[in-house]
């Protein structure tokens, strides 16, 4: 037997015992992917579908019809699932290091996060993508650190963190979001109140302590200008024409105990007329702090006094949570969290009524713990109910003719197990959402899996919400490790990654067969090495004890998925290198020695034969 036929058979009866069937128990064939065609025809009114009749299945080498892109919360990652496969393609490093990609290992990565603040890790909550025209444009990710007060840029051409900003002024940047249509800022929303600047002044006044909305260049992924509020901010989200910012704040009562921060019955949603604040900078009307434009948003500024003010603060019960803007742009939707219900704020009247609360049109009882809402693009909320365990479906206009309080523009409800923090439909944040799949990511899974110690995976449930006479249907458990917040999710087609690199895309020395050379000057060596099937351009290297050795190490393969790296032993090193990719990496060479340097991805029958020795001489 050849090696492909061995592994072929030895597959087999695994195969067959994979229960891959349990969702297909109904028997419904396989048909277009996502599609629901047919099942509505089979069923009477009170005859809804279970969830074996809804085909998620994506066939083994057939592709996703979405990407969704979920945070990894205190992981500091990103990951990439297919929808609605839910298979998980990919997990981007964003504030932590990690080895498989070599984030953080090589000289690029490494000193980028050094210049971020140097942590080793980050609390990744809000995954946004770039829009142009409200519409998925694929070029980016922005995801924001909670835990150090930063925001990254992830570039989708290669999949790969490319500018983080450590934020001046603020701790714990909670939402994030772009100002729509066309992802002119980015937006970070500051959530920890501290002293400002938080040098060591006011500590024990918390009346003192302050946060800030932060808008960020997205090309220069430098920070523009901040504006100061009262009281904390949580999550976000913008308006679809460019002017509006809305994030919402529990805290009000700028407490610091949990029984502090949840006395008042209503607390903030803040709105944020992103001109006006621009226009406040341009007239100088702002006070440099830490190095940035900060403008003065809170309730008695000067600049709240007018007719014109830069935040409207919205009253909104009670320590609300999430705050989403419908597709249509018309309103924006808070969750109440400790209330059960949602407000639904007019845009264009908030603009407009002399009090801010007249903008309030809506304000449905859905249920018990409200935390997030996202939309299906038919005029329907999706609002998850954490306390209840439930998503909870209502119609948005339904809950503008209904009297504040009432429980008339609900829908319907399904159990989700459970907890769910987040839930995040098709293209939700865009103007055009697909309206068929929603995922329902739950903090808690208790009994749904396998025990695995006393740490338990969370649970993302995908939910097919594309027929609204049949109802939602909960489709799929999928265990995923701590700790996903939020997610979006965009069309495969939209997105166009690259396969290889292209060395015009990075500053290292591409290095060729021809171009390898060893430079020794001073103490200093420069390795110029190229690796490919199966070797690196050097067998050997032989440096001094105390040289400053830089590894600069390019894959000059061309092929499709054939990486390299270039690990090496006790020296903390494994730099990863995708096809046409050239990293550096530079190492104190203290230790004399023999270090096997090899490569680390499988990339050829002669893949452990892929070795060079380092060699570090005695001084
Ligand atoms: S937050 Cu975590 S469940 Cu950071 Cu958007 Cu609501
Ligand atoms: Cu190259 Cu393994």
């Amino acid at each position: 037997r050849t090696e492909t036929d061995a592994t072929a058979a030895d597959r087999e009866p695994l195969f067959d015992r994979i229960p891959r069937r349990d969702f297909m128990k109904a028997g419904v064939a396989a048909g277009a992917m996502g599609s629901f065609a047919g099942c509505t025809g089979l069923l009477s009114d009170d005859d809804h579908p279970s969830a074996a009749d809804v085909d998620a299945s994506v066939a083994p080498g057939e592709h996703d019809e979405y990407y969704a892109f979920l945070s990894g919360g205190h992981t500091g990652e990103i990951r990439v699932y297919g929808i609605p496969s839910m298979r998980q393609l990919m997990r981007i490093p964003v504030f932590s290091t990690e080895s498989a990609r070599g984030y953080g290992y090589d000289d690029r990565t490494s000193e980028m996060l050094e210049e971020a603040g140097g942590y080793t890790w980050g609390d990744t909550h809000h995954p946004r993508l770039s829009q142009t025209d409200n519409d998925y444009d694929g070029r980016f990710a922005y995801v924001n650190d909670k835990a150090n007060g930063r925001m990254a840029r992830i570039d989708l051409k290669y999949f790969e963190t490319d500018a983080i900003v450590d934020v001046p002024n603020t701790q714990g940047v909670h939402g994030a979001c772009a100002r729509l249509p066309d992802t002119d800022l980015i937006f970070g929303v500051g959530e920890f109140r501290v002293p400002m600047p938080n040098d060591g002044r006011d500590l024990d006044d918390p009346d003192e302590y302050t946060s800030v909305l932060t808008a960020i260049e997205p090309e220069s992924f430098d920070v523009a200008w901040q504006v100061l509020v009262d009281g904390n901010m949580d999550n976000g989200d913008g308006g679809k024409n460019g002017r509006w910012f809305f994030a919402t704040g529990y805290n009000s009562e700028n407490g610091v105990t949990e029984s502090e921060m949840s006395g008042s019955d209503t607390d903030y949603v803040k709105a944020f007329d992103t001109l006006a604040i621009e226009d406040a900078v341009e007239a100088g009307e702002y006070e440099e702090i830490g190095g940035v434009k900060v403008v003065d948003g809170r309730q008695d500024s000067p600049l709240n006094g007018g007719s014109d003010p830069i935040v409207r603060y919205v009253d909104v019960p009670k320590s609300p949570h999430g705050v989403s803007v419908t597709p249509d742009g018309e309103y924006a939707i808070a969750s109440g969290k400790l209330d059960p219900t949602c407000s639904v704020i007019d845009i264009e009247m908030l603009g407009d009524a002399a009090d801010p609360n007249d903008a309030i049109v809506g304000q449905p009882r859905v249920g018990m713990g409200p935390l997030h809402t996202a939309y299906d693009g038919r005029g329907h909320a999706y609002t998850t109910l954490f306390i209840d365990s439930q998503v909870v479906k209502w119609d948005i206009e339904d809950a503008v003719e209904a009297d504040l309080g009432s429980e008339e523009p609900v829908i319907e409800k399904i159990d989700v197990h459970y907890n769910p923090g987040h839930l995040i439909a098709a293209e939700s944040y865009t103007a055009d959402p697909q309206g068929d799949w929603l995922v329902s990511l739950n903090k808690l899974s208790k009994d749904r899996f396998l025990p695995v110690g006393p740490m338990h995976p969370e649970n993302d449930q995908l939910i097919y919400i594309g027929d609204d006479d049949a109802g939602m249907k909960l489709v799929k458990d999928t265990p995923s490790y701590a700790e996903p917040h939020d997610a979006s999710i965009v069309s495969a087609d939209k997105l166009d990654p690259a396969t290889v690199y292209d060395p015009e895309d990075y500053d290292e020395e591409f290095v060729g067969p021809e171009d390898s050379e060893i430079v020794r000057e001073d103490g200093r060596v420069h390795v110029k090495m190229y690796s490919m099937r199966n070797e690196f351009g050097y067998s050997d290297v032989t440096v001094q004890e105390g040289d400053e050795v830089t590894f600069t190490v390019t894959n000059i393969e061309e092929t499709d998925d054939i990486l390299h790296s270039l690990a090496i032993p006790e020296y903390d090193v494994n730099i990863k290198l995708a096809p046409q990719e050239t990293r550096e990496v530079t190492i104190t060479a203290d230790e004399p020695g023999v270090y096997w340097m090899y490569c680390a991805f499988f990339c050829s029958a002669l893949h452990l034969e892929m070795r060079s020795r380092l060699l570090v001489e005695p001084a």
